[in-house]
């Protein structure tokens, strides 16, 4: 009931610690035809990085064979995932964009 009447009795609720969701990699997986200035547009439009970043990050991938592109939460990740692999399939290209629990 209303905390102003009562008198000496703790008037806090509990307030159980909300978990902190599971979080998910995006990653980009290397292959030899999709052009690397499509790659570097991706990592701009869809992931936020700056264009000099961006470079670093698809090189990284090139040498690497994948790498991540940043830490979402489950809806998020499967959103970035369907929509650089859609963007990626309407411009004829083979660059795939997959996702794994941190
Ligand atoms: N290997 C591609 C090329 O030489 C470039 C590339 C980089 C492709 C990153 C995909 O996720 C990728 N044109």
């Amino acid at each position: 009931h209303n905390p102003q009447h009562d008198h000496g009795l703790a008037v806090e609720e509990a307030r159980p610690e909300i978990a902190r969701p599971p979080m998910y990699q995006v990653l980009l997986l290397n292959d030899d035809y999709t052009p690397m200035d499509f790659v570097v547009h991706i990592l701009q439009a869809f992931f936020g990085f700056a264009y000099e970043r961006a470079h670093e990050v698809m090189l990284n991938v090139h040498l690497r064979g994948r790498g991540v592109c940043g830490l979402y939460t489950r809806e998020v990740a499967e959103t970035k995932v369907t929509q650089v692999n859609e963007f990626a399939r309407s411009n004829h290209h083979p660059l795939l964009c997959t996702m794994e629990k941190a």
